[in-house]
């Protein structure tokens, strides 16, 4: 009960708190019509990555080093926290036309 009275204080007392950290942000990358936008994007390490299927159809986010490889079915959105700074390339594994980059900061 301790605990959770201080949780809820901590809450009250920090206007626009989530449940993440606050350094860390969440971007969003959208899959619509076999497109990855936006195609570059910048992030830091612990941010999450919102990806948006759009499609009727089921895209990946594979990226080339093999540091992520999430799977995205049709109208759905995965989120994944990035564990690993580079500029990393990705692309979806059914369609090898879309590609992006994403570089992560550490
Ligand atoms: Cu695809």
């Amino acid at each position: 009960m301790r605990l959770g009275h201080h949780l809820a204080m901590f809450v009250l007392l920090t206007p626009g708190a989530m449940a993440v950290p606050a350094h860390a942000a969440t971007i969003q990358i959208v899959m619509e019509n076999l497109v990855v936008s936006p195609a570059e994007a910048s992030a830091k390490v612990g941010d999450t990555i919102e990806w948006v299927n759009k499609d009727i159809l089921a895209h990946t986010a594979t990226a080339k080093n093999g540091d992520f490889d999430v799977a995205i079915a049709p109208k759905t959105t995965v989120t994944s926290v990035l564990q690993k700074a580079g500029t990393v390339e990705y692309y979806c594994r059914y369609h090898p036309n879309m590609k992006a980059v994403l570089t992560i900061a550490p």
